[in-house]
């Protein structure tokens, strides 16, 4: 048998990153097109430079069924217009993987929504655990002030579907307004 060797990763708390990671994702205001209400406040940001929305930390697992991929999700603070910073939110490919998200800094929402129209807005806080069961659409949605730090696990074979999501997009949103996070 050709065994895979065991290893361990070093991640930082404070920073929010994977020390030792063998990939970074980096998802900037202009990735996120199409998924803000105020696509003029989005399209201002990207012009006044382009910040970066949020950067995943992965290690090279297999993608493969059995194994367990794993990665730190680090989303910035921010809004667009009144909108909260997110991540682009997908489905998994393999529809029936659920996912782990144990928050590790920061607050906001996992915003979950099924294809049949249900929505669930779970919040997210330093040492809670989220739960995104099958075939839930996921996305999190940062409203603190500091960096929304989360570990995600999954199964290797879970894959991203992010097209059905921007076809549907999601039923809620989270806006600042009138001084309080407000989900419409
Ligand atoms: C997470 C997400 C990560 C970034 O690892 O991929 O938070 O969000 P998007 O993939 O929606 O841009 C996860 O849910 N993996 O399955
Ligand atoms: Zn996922």
């Amino acid at each position: 048998m050709d065994y895979m060797q065991p290893f361990g990763v070093d991640i930082d708390l404070v920073e929010g990153v994977m020390r030792d990671h063998d990939r970074v994702v980096v998802r900037r205001a202009s990735a996120m097109l199409g998924h803000y209400a105020d696509g003029a406040a989005l399209q201002a940001l990207i012009d006044a430079g382009d910040p970066v929305h949020y950067e995943v930390f992965e290690k090279a697992v297999p993608a493969e069924y059995g194994h367990l991929l794993f990665c730190i999700s680090k989303l910035y603070p921010g809004r667009v217009g009144d909108e909260y910073f997110m991540t682009k939110g997908h489905y998994h490919t393999v529809a029936e993987t659920a996912e782990v998200y144990l928050c590790l800094r920061g607050k906001g929402y996992m915003l979950m929504k099924t294809a049949e129209g249900g929505c669930v807005p779970a919040p997210m806080a330093r040492n809670r655990l989220v739960y995104v069961p099958p075939y839930w659409a996921h996305r999190s949605i940062n409203t603190g002030d500091e960096p929304l730090i989360s570990l995600c696990i999954y199964p290797g074979d879970a894959g991203h579907n992010y097209g059905d999501i921007e076809r549907e997009g999601f039923p809620k949103r989270v806006f600042f307004r009138g001084g309080q996070e407000v989900i419409a």
